[in-house]
This record gives C-alpha cells, structure tokens and sequence, in this order.
C-alpha cells in the first residue's frame, strides 16, 4: 500500500548523490490491491517511476508454480531439443539473440501470443517439432515427437491457467487505473485487453548463471557487466511480471540511474510501457529496464505484455485532455507501432518518431 515513503526518498536522494552505478533500492512503489487506496498509488507510481510492485493480486501460487516447473523442465533440455521448436519469427524459443537487428543477451526465452487458440498453438509446435527432429541427426537429442508433444501440452495447460488469472489481474489494475485517473467507462482500457483481437504477447525469459562475473556479495550479484537483457522499454500498454527469488532486474530513474530491483517470487510487478505513455499523454512514462546477470543462481521471469488490438488507435484519451490541450504525439495504431518497433534496436527510443515536432 506504501508508496514512496519518506525515508525511502532520503535513500533515493543519497543515492543520487553518490552518483553510484546501481544501487539496491528496497522502496520499490508497493501496491495492496485489496486496499481502497490502491488506485491512488497506482496513479502516484505510474507518475513517478513508470514502475511499481502489487501484493494481494489474487493469482493462485500453484499457478504460478505450475507454469514455472514446466518452464523449467523445458529449459533444462538440450539445446537441440529445445531448438526444435524452430527459430523465434518472432514468436518460438529464442538463444541469446533479441529481436531482428543483432542484439544479443545471456538469456534464452518463449515468446508465445496469448490471443491463438492454443489446440492450434500446440499443433504448431508438433508440426515444426516433427520437421526440425527429421533434419536433427545429433544423438544429443532424445525426445521422440510424441515426448516433446506431451511436454508441451502440459506446458501449455499450466500456462493457460496462468495467464487467465494475470489478464484478470491486468485488467483489475487497469481499472484502478482508470478511477484513478478519474476517466469514464472504467472499462477503457481494461477493454482493449479483453477484446479477442488483443495483440498480447507473454515471454518466458531465463538467464541461466553467468560463470564470468565476480559475485560482490553472498547473493551473488553481478556486477552489471554481463547483460541478461538490454536496457529497453517495452511498446505495449503495461507488462506484468513475475520472477523467482533471484536479483537481475534493474529499473532506470528519470535522471538516468539504475536501481536494482528486490527480487520477490510471491508479488507482481507493472511496468508502464510506451502505448500508456502515450493514452496519458506523457503524463505517465514508460519505464527503461533491463536485466543483468548473476553468478550462482539462474532467474527464471514470465512476463504478460498487455497489447491492444492491431487496428487500436493509440492516442492520449479524450478525457484526459483539459482545455485546449495537445497531442505530443502524432496518430498511429498499434499495428503501425509494433511494425516500427520490430525495426528497431531494443534500447532505441521507439516513441521519438511518433512525437510531433
Ligand atoms: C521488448 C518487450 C517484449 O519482450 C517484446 C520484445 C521484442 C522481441 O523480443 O521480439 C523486441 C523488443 C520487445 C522491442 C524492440 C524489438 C522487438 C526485440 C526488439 C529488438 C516481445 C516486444 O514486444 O518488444
């Protein structure tokens, strides 16, 4: 329920004076979704870091704990088991490289769309699965079609389980949002998520340990030298995130610093991304983040990035706008938006070319 409490802006303001590179920074916006008060610091966090922490969010641990042990047991194939699932194009498993334009990671990932049915989804992955294993001669290799078959059905069972529970939680959050915000239908942005075109997309990211970097403390974290994910924003309305207990992710402050963030298996955290940056009319900011190394323990993320439809116009909302107000951005949708942002590197500023001069 707290959000930045008075010795928590001490901590921020000192460790700005230091000027240090990273710092743990254990007053993360937090929010109590079940407390009435929770919109109002929905709206305070949103302002101010683009960034902040939900408790009583309501999805069911064995969910979550479902989907990260399959996660798990399909990272812990081999990578020629695991590339039988074809290349990301984007979507599929991904091994180090982010994106189309060469940027790289010490990580490797899931990217799925949330919106397919996922019998089709599945039948997919069994038809590239049964071409990939034909071409695969390498005795490495030891999952038959109808193994790798099963184990992604299960995959998929737990993970429809999950997202179900976190699209209802983003969409309670927006919500709040919208009270908060003091906007009318409360529903309008919540519905963009729960339109059946919604262009939602969910990653499972895992950076396993990375040997090379010295760790600093008993925790074993890095020093920032190895890069998990670059620093980025992401392009959809907000991201829902939730990791195991282990550190990696960082969050930059508006004047350019980073602070790292405390890891908590039990919460959610929201990132604001560039389309809400826009709907407020900059009022609120999409967060840069990134995710580095750490030396012992590998971290394990599933992040829900809530996307409108394709053809959404994405423009600051009408009742946001007082008096003679302007855009600060020029009108796009969000088919336009994704294409330009699939060109781009990921730590570029996406939203620049959408800015009006
Ligand atoms: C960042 C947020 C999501 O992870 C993602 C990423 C996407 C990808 O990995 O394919 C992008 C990146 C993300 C933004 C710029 C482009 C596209 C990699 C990249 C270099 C799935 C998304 O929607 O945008």
């Amino acid at each position: 329920m707290v959000v930045v409490s008075k010795p928590a802006i001490e901590q921020f303001s000192s460790y700005l004076k230091n000027n240090k590179p990273t710092t743990l920074f254990t007053q993360i916006p937090l929010v109590d979704l079940s407390k009435p008060d929770s919109k109002h610091q929905i709206i305070k966090a949103c302002e101010e870091f683009g960034f902040f922490k939900v408790i009583n969010h309501g999805v069911p641990m064995e969910s979550i704990s479902m989907l990260e042990s399959e996660a798990t047991k399909f990272f812990s194939l081999p990578l020629c088991e695991k590339q039988k699932t074809g290349q990301p194009q984007p979507y599929g498993y991904g091994h180090k490289r982010i994106g189309m334009h060469g940027d790289v990671g010490w990580v490797e990932y899931l990217l799925l769309t949330t919106n397919q049915d996922p019998s089709l989804h599945s039948f997919q992955t069994f038809r590239s699965v049964k071409q990939n294993t034909k071409r695969n001669g390498n005795s490495f290799c030891f999952l038959g079609v109808f193994q790798f078959y099963l184990l992604f059905f299960f995959f998929r069972v737990a993970l429809n389980s999950y997202m179900k529970s976190v699209k209802k939680m983003a969409c309670e959050i927006l919500e709040m949002m919208a009270d908060g915000l003091k906007i009318q239908p409360r529903n309008v942005l919540s519905k963009l998520l729960m339109d059946e075109e919604s262009d939602s997309v969910f990653r499972v990211n895992h950076y396993p340990p990375c040997p090379n970097v010295q760790p600093l403390n008993g925790n074993g974290n890095g020093n920032g030298d190895v890069i998990g994910f670059g620093e980025h924003t992401d392009p959809q309305i907000i991201s829902v995130l939730r990791s195991n207990n282990t550190s990696g992710l960082q969050i930059s402050l508006r004047e350019g610093s980073w602070i790292s963030v405390p890891p908590d298996q039990t919460s959610f955290f929201i990132n604001v991304g560039d389309s809400l940056q826009v709907m407020t009319n900059g009022r609120f900011k999409s967060v840069k983040h990134r995710v580095v190394t750490n030396s012992v323990k590998s971290r394990l993320s599933m992040i829900y990035f809530c996307g409108p439809p394709l053809s959404e116009k994405i423009a600051p909302l009408p009742s946001l706008m007082r008096g003679d107000q302007q855009s600060l951005y020029k009108e796009f949708t969000w088919f336009e938006y994704k294409k330009s942002a699939y060109n781009s590197r990921l730590a570029d500023n996406r939203l620049i070319h959408f800015e009006k001069i």
